[in-house]
């Protein structure tokens, strides 16, 4: 106790105004960085208590605060398969983190030990990782100072992306099991894509060049590392890496990057856009990817995570159907409120697939896509993954072939079950995929675009003077709170053609977000300022 205490006394909380507090939220802890200190090593503490409670697996840790501003940073804690931490431990990490003093800050800890029945004298581990951003490193180390005053064994894991750390907690635990996930290292995660990459490209050809806009953040020296373990002669993958400067720090997500092109629906400034050239944009910590391209014809044109979601979808289905497997494995798509309805009809309708609509935040989707045999999850803002269940995955290795187009989807679908990364969104990987279903489809972006329309929409951010009076039901599609506002709501919607809009609070900002969709531009841009007035 005297450790933690010492310890705890070298990195204060800076204390709130009055009725604020501090919330572990959908990405942690995320503020300025001159206020997380303190706040990492209250998560460190928690990291190391759920260590021990899991029988001493490995947690990860992972210091980045993704799109956000350079000045910003954050913290989240990983769970031993790579998931997002555990729901009902986010209370115990608000509750840590909001403790007065150092002195309450132990006894919270001793109390929630107890409570748990964790044993503080067993094993534990963390590792952790950290973006690019200059205020990590004071941040890493207030994290190693809680690891040591708790006697946890730690790794640090330095310079990552957000998906590489997941990736690493999964290969720590799995490591020389039959689950094992790859080889504990860095390298090891670019071996494992980069051997997927060719066995699922099946000698395809890749058309022209993809240039990478990385944000300016720690997705450039990682893609431009992956890139030199993708074997010469075997692929034809023709990368130009762009935004990549990580020196200068000011620049991280400045009009650049995947949150950049999604809400300003255009693309960066610089490099200056080439008309015709596919493009794509990674986040700062390189777990979101949009893709487009500037029409000489039309102009801007973006294919978000909705597009990426519907292609995996259709791909991955016409795959399983290929192999023989289609009365033995569901699959299904999870999306949000925020996907655009004309996406959730082309999956239902066109696909036949099932869409289950959550609450908006990785968690949730993740949560129900392991529902399924095959659960294709993305947010619109481009965070997502496709999980294969174990069975799904035993059976593309184990099932035996009875034509050789049979054989091909198998081996097509295996590769891709490692490839894409299976514990959380990751740019680097979808972004892989994306490439190997245009080479399999032979499609430009065009030919992908054009698979449906997308309704016109708009998103508002609204300020508001408490934005816990919102409350939603129905995977945040309706408000149940305040009284009489979804009332009004639908009374705006009904004035307008194939409209659909809703209202939430922010799990990030205090502000509220209002999403609105109709069937034409003005529609949707009047419903939107409608509903913000609304809520205001
Ligand atoms: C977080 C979530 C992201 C979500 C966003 C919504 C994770 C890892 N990240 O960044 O998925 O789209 O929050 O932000 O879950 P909002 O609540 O401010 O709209
Ligand atoms: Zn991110």
């Amino acid at each position: 106790d005297d450790k933690i205490l010492a310890a705890s006394k070298r990195h204060p909380i800076v204390p709130l105004e009055k009725g604020q507090f501090y919330k572990y939220g959908t990405a942690g802890f995320r503020m300025r960085a001159s206020l997380l200190e303190g706040i990492t090593f209250r998560v460190g503490l928690l990291a190391a208590l759920r260590s021990r409670k899991l029988n001493s697996q490995a947690i990860g840790v992972m210091v980045t605060a993704s799109h956000n501003p350079a000045a910003d940073n954050g913290v989240k804690i990983v769970d031993p398969m790579g998931e997002m931490l555990e729901q009902d431990w986010e209370k115990y990490a608000t509750g840590l983190v909001n403790c007065q003093s150092d002195e309450e800050l132990v006894k919270q800890y001793n109390e929630l030990a107890h409570q748990l029945k964790i044993d503080l004298k067993a094993p534990a581990k963390v590792i952790y990782g950290r973006d690019t951003r200059p205020s990590g490193h004071k941040l890493v180390s207030a994290l190693a100072d809680a690891l040591e005053a708790t006697d946890t064994e730690y790794v640090d894991h330095k310079l990552l992306t957000t998906p590489q750390l997941h990736y690493l907690v999964r290969a720590t635990n799995t490591e020389g099991t039959p689950l094992s996930y790859g080889k504990v290292s860095e390298a090891g995660y670019y071996e494992k894509l980069a051997h997927a990459f060719v066995r699922a490209m099946k000698n395809k050809k890749i058309d022209g060049t993809l240039t990478v806009d990385c944000a300016n953040g720690i997705g450039g020296p990682k893609l431009s590392e992956f890139l030199k373990y993708i074997p010469k002669g075997k692929v034809n993958l023709d990368v130009k890496v762009v935004n990549d400067d990580v020196l200068r720090p000011e620049v991280l997500n400045l009009d650049c990057g995947a949150d950049f092109v999604k809400t300003k629906q255009r693309a960066p400034p610089i490099p200056k856009p080439q008309p015709g050239a596919r493009c794509c944009s990674l986040d700062g910590d390189a777990d979101r990817l949009m893709y487009y391209w500037i029409d000489p014809e039309r102009g801007f044109f973006m294919l978000d995570g909705d597009r990426i979601s519907s292609l995996a979808a259709s791909f991955i289905g016409d795959l399983v159907e290929s192999a023989g497997l289609k009365h033995d494995i569901r699959i299904g798509v999870v999306q949000t409120a925020y996907a655009n309805g004309a996406s959730t009809n082309y999956i239902t309708q066109h696909l036949k697939l099932p869409v289950i609509c959550t609450p908006t935040g990785v968690k949730h989707l993740h949560h129900v896509a392991q529902s399924f045999d095959i659960g294709v999850y993305f947010e619109a803002n481009g965070h997502g993954t496709v999980l294969f269940s174990p069975d799904a995955l035993t059976a593309f290795k184990e099932k035996q072939p009875q034509s050789p187009a049979q054989k091909d989807a198998l081996e097509t679908l295996a590769a891709l079950g490692d490839l894409i990364n299976q514990t959380v969104g990751d740019a680097i990987s979808d972004m892989l995929m994306v490439e190997v279903i245009l080479a399999h489809k032979a499609w430009s972006l065009r030919d992908w675009a054009m698979t449906y329309s997308d309704l016109p929409n708009r998103l508002v951010r609204v300020e508001v003077g408490n934005k816990d009076l919102f409350h939603t039901t129905d995977a945040e599609r309706r408000l149940s709170h305040p009284e009489g506002a979804q009332q009004e709501i639908d009374d705006a919607v009904k004035k307008y053609k194939d409209a659909r809009s809703f209202a939430r609070a922010s799990g990030t900002e205090n502000a509220c977000r209002v999403y609105a969709e109709a069937a034409t531009r003005s529609e949707a841009n009047e419903l939107a300022e409608r509903v913000a007035r609304i809520i205001e």
